[in-house]
C-alpha cells in the first residue's frame, strides 16, 4: 500500500498539549490521522521503542507532516502556522504576536510541565489534586491579571490565536483537579466562548477516536 501522504499525529485524547495541535489542525482545515498513544495501557505507550523513535522525550503530540516529524506542541503550531497561514494563529503586530507567545509559553512551560502525567505519578495518588491545584492555582492568578490588558472577545482582542489554543485545554485540566476557576472570570469568560467554536468541538478530549466509551460526548 502507498505510504498516505496526509500528517499523521501521535496522540492521546486526554493531553491537552495534542489537544492544542488538534485545534490547530481544525482550525486550518488540515487533513490528517490519528495514530493514539495511550499514555496509561501497558505502562504507557510513550515508552515503547518504535514512539522513541518519534519522540525521544517519550510524550505527546508528535506530528509526521511534509516529510519531518516534529514534537513540542507550540514548535509544531508554529510550523503549521508559517507553512498553512490561514487563518492566522499569530497577529501581524509584533508587540501582540509577542503576548500571544508569552501568554502561550505562561501555559505551556508555566503551568503545565507541573501536573503533567509522569510529575503527579511522582507525587503519588494520594496527593495529585492537592498539588495541581497548588501549581494551577499561581498560573492562572497571573494569567487572569495579564488578560486585563490583552483580551477581547479571546486572549488576544477577538481573533483566535496560539495562546487560545493553549487556554482551553489548560482549564478543562484544572476543571479535572477541581481547581476553584471562580477568581477567574476573564479565562471562564473566554474558554466559554472558544469552547462554542467547531474547532475547539472536533477536537475536544470526548470526541476522539481513542476516547473510551464512557467518556464520549
Ligand atoms: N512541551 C511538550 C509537553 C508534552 C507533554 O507534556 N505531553 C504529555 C501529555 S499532555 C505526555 O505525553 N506525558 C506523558 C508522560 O508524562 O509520561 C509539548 O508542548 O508538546
Amino acid at each position: 500500500m502507498a505510504e498516505s501522504s496526509k500528517p499523521i499525529l501521535y496522540s492521546y485524547f486526554r493531553s491537552s498539549c495534542s489537544w492544542r495541535v488538534r485545534i490547530a489542525l481544525a482550525l486550518k482545515n488540515i487533513d490528517y490521522e490519528i495514530v493514539a498513544i495511550n499514555l496509561i495501557k501497558d505502562g504507557g505507550q510513550q515508552f515503547s521503542k518504535e514512539f522513541q523513535a518519534l519522540n525521544p522525550m517519550k510524550q505527546v503530540p508528535a506530528l509526521k507532516i511534509d516529510g519531518i516529524t516534529l514534537s513540542q506542541s507550540l514548535a509544531i503550531i508554529e510550523y503549521l502556522e508559517e507553512t498553512r497561514p490561514t487563518p492566522r494563529l499569530l497577529p501581524q503586530d509584533p508587540k501582540k504576536r509577542a503576548q500571544v507567545r508569552m501568554i502561550s509559553d505562561l501555559l505551556a512551560s508555566g503551568i503545565q510541565p507541573l501536573q503533567n502525567l509522569s510529575v503527579l505519578n511522582q507525587v503519588g495518588k494520594e496527593n495529585q489534586l492537592t498539588w495541581a491545584q497548588r501549581v494551577i492555582a499561581p498560573g492562572f492568578n497571573a494569567l487572569e491579571q495579564i488578560l486585563q490588558s490583552t483580551a477581547g472577545k479571546y486572549c488576544m482582542g477577538d481573533e483566535v490565536s496560539m495562546a487560545d489554543l493553549c487556554l482551553v485545554p489548560q482549564v478543562a485540566n484544572a476543571e479535572r483537579y477541581k481547581v476553584d476557576l471562580s477568581p477567574y472570570p476573564t479565562i471562564s469568560r473566554i474558554n466559554k466562548s472558544l469552547l462554542a467554536l467547531e474547532a475547539f468541538q472536533v477536537s475536544h478530549p470526548s470526541r476522539q477516536p481513542d476516547t473510551p466509551p464512557e467518556l464520549r460526548a
